[in-house]
């Protein structure tokens, strides 16, 4: 019994997607002309798609999950589950504007032209803002359109706004927020539900063990109660003797939110030879 995993051939979420795997510890061979590998060490045979149709293959169980950015997932309008966000491939779905453009709201948009690959998703929000305008759709090149005299508009994905700004446009409106998720098929069997938990359980070490620091510091003994309430970790942190009388090592794990935050404080109160290191899987 293998589980079939769809995800991007090449393109934005292709690397990332990859490296997901490998972290979850599952082998396999990804040369680039292949459109289907098995892995080695895991129940998992791995498809190569194109992102815009892996809505539908897990729809139709051609493949059992996927992996595809929550816009195309919205735009197709299929019913499948998500599984996980994966955190990765993070961008918006936004209305951009010649940058000479006035705009007083999204008001502005009624009788527009706006060009997008998102018609469904720009109908709706369109819809629920009660705004008459005029879709053209069109497959790639979105930004080129209000230059080219197609569109008043464009309605497309900004990451680092980049390529906004160096087609004279302005993000006026954030219509979604988008990362790469999980997905699944439905009706998934007890074995196949039971390989993707074992599959989520890696996936959630992987993500908790990124977001997390293994700290190791020398304290003096009379600062430790203190050195130790700063520490938020899993448990309680470990303590071991150091060879020089009246210090300890304090080993711990710290969140990569708190951790320069803490680390001034850590310092403040005494602690010496702080060593941080990336922690590679973790499992509460
Ligand atoms: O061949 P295939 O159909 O599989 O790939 P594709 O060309 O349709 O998609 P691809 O690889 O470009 O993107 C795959 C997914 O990555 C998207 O569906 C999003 O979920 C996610 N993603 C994240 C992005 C971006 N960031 C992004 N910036 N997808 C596209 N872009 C484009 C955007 O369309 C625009 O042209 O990048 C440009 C804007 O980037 P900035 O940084 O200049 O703002
Ligand atoms: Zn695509």
């Amino acid at each position: 019994m293998k589980l079939k995993i769809a995800i991007q051939k090449s393109g934005r979420l292709y690397d990332d997607s990859v490296t997901l795997l490998k972290e979850c510890g599952i082998e396999f061979n990804n040369s680039l002309n292949k459109l289907k590998t098995e892995a080695f060490n895991f129940p998992l045979e791995i498809f190569f798609l194109r992102d815009d149709d892996i809505p539908q293959y897990v729809a139709d169980k051609v493949a059992d999950i996927g992996i595809v950015g929550e816009n195309v997932l919205m735009e197709k309008q299929l019913d499948v589950k998500v599984i996980e966000r994966l955190g990765f491939g993070k961008c918006r779905l936004s209305i951009a504007l010649p940058k000479e453009k006035k705009y007083a709201g999204i008001k502005s948009l009624e009788g527009k032209r706006i060009a997008t690959s998102y018609n469904n998703i720009l109908t709706a929000f369109l819809k629920k803002n009660k705004i008459k305008a005029e879709i053209h759709e069109i497959s790639g090149s979105v930004e080129i359109a209000p230059g080219i005299g197609l569109a008043d508009a464009i309605c497309d994905l900004v990451s680092s706004g980049s390529t906004l700004f160096s087609n004279g446009l302005r993000e006026v409106e954030t219509i979604m927020k988008s990362e790469a998720l999980l997905i699944g098929n439905r009706g998934l069997s007890k074995q196949e539900l039971a390989i993707v938990d074992k599959f989520i359980f890696r996936i959630q070490a992987v993500k908790k063990a990124g977001k997390n620091k293994y700290i190791l510091l020398n304290a003096p003994n009379k600062n430790l109660d203190k050195i130790i309430s700063l520490i938020p970790g899993m448990k309680s942190p470990t303590i071991l003797p150091l060879a020089e009388k009246g210090w300890s090592s304090v080993h711990s794990v710290l969140e990569e939110d708190v951790f320069w935050e803490v680390i001034e404080k850590l310092k403040a109160a005494g602690a010496q030879g702080i060593l941080v290191v990336p922690i590679e899987k973790m499992v509460l």
